[in-house]
């Protein structure tokens, strides 16, 4: 009797137990997020920057400038990107008409969630900032003032292609960026006389109601060892997306490129991204603590050439771009 109420307690034990596998329980796991990353190759990177110094000095009007275009156009086409060519013709500072082109790679055109990379692709026309008085006159071939924001975003577009993002993506080459009036003559100064390009775009954007939750500039990206301070601007109209930037930075190992400090405004094409166009924008630029324009001391001088590219820096800015990218939601 006594064994037998014991095989019954035993048995309803048994049975109350909970199986050991639970399915709902696992169903309710959340799958780790698997995002890809792609790597951005230094290599071509540089090879891209390279590609666009190749031509010479891209000053509106000129010959270099077309077939630098022409060469933007078929590689983003190239990348799978629905190419925009805007064209428009500006007035100088001494008012000279420019034929200029914005040049926009669309990726996911359809989709309203985007973003907005962008660097000017034009070169200064004088190089005002020269030691030598005989060479201010001349056009500069801006390998880091032009060609680096450009050749990292082009090695973007390339990435693009063999790793489709899910959101929507706006390459933007802005034109006639660097056509300011030149510090080496006595002119009056002329506002809005810089950034023609991105000025132009804010007032007639390439789609009807086009919008951006935001955009990042890139400019003079390329220079070895430099270091990208917390612009003014940037901080006054977008510093969440500051926030985000650098702190992907600094997540990737890049804290060396990516400084905290906090320094002064620079007019540049976000400004008029944020002021005309009203998208939050910032601009990621080289900081020179060491020179008194606090750009670097090749700035918009003749030693603008590719001597002055880096292909780790290259990677620094391009690979915290595709981080922001492909971790967008
Ligand atoms: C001014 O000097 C007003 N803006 C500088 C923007 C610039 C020129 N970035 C590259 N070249
Ligand atoms: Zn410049």
């Amino acid at each position: 009797m006594k064994n037998l109420a014991y095989i019954f307690v035993s048995l309803v034990l048994l049975f109350s137990c909970k199986p050991t596998t639970n399915k709902k329980e696992t169903k309710y796991i959340k799958p780790a997020p698997r995002i890809t990353v792609p790597q951005l190759n230094p290599d071509s990177a540089y090879n891209f920057v390279k590609q666009q110094v190749d031509f010479g000095p891209r000053v509106p009007n000129t010959r270099a400038h077309e077939k630098c275009a022409d060469y933007l156009v078929k590689k983003l086409k190239s990348y799978n990107a629905e190419v925009i060519v805007q064209k428009a013709t500006v007035k100088s500072f001494d008012n000279k008409s420019l034929n200029i082109k914005n040049i926009i790679g669309q990726y996911n055109p359809a989709n309203k969630n985007r973003i907005i990379l962008t660097s000017h692709w034009d070169s200064r026309p004088f190089s005002d900032h020269s030691e030598h008085p005989e060479l201010r006159d001349n056009p500069i071939l801006g390998a880091n003032d032009g060609a680096s924001g450009v050749g990292i975003l082009l090695e973007i577009a390339r990435l693009f292609k063999q790793n489709p993002p899910t959101i929507g993506v706006d390459i933007i080459f802005f034109d006639a960026e660097d056509y300011g009036s030149p510090d080496h003559k006595d002119l009056p100064y002329k506002p809005d006389a810089w950034c023609l390009g991105s000025q132009y775009w804010s007032k007639n954007k390439h789609r009807k109601n086009y919008s951006a939750k935001y955009g990042i500039l890139l400019d003079m990206v390329g220079a070895p060892n430099a270091i990208f301070t917390r612009e003014g601007f940037s901080m006054n109209y977008a510093p969440w997306l500051v926030d985000k930037v650098w702190g992907a930075g600094t997540k990737l190992g890049y804290s060396n490129f990516f400084d905290y400090t906090q320094t002064g405004s620079i007019t540049d094409d976000h400004y008029y991204l944020n002021t005309i166009a009203q998208i939050p924008s910032i601009d990621i630029i080289q900081y020179d603590p060491t020179t008194e324009t606090h750009f670097g001391a090749y700035w918009h001088t003749e030693n603008d050439n590719m001597s002055n590219i880096d292909k780790y820096t290259l990677k620094a800015v391009g690979q915290t771009l595709l981080y922001i990218v492909y971790n967008e939601k």
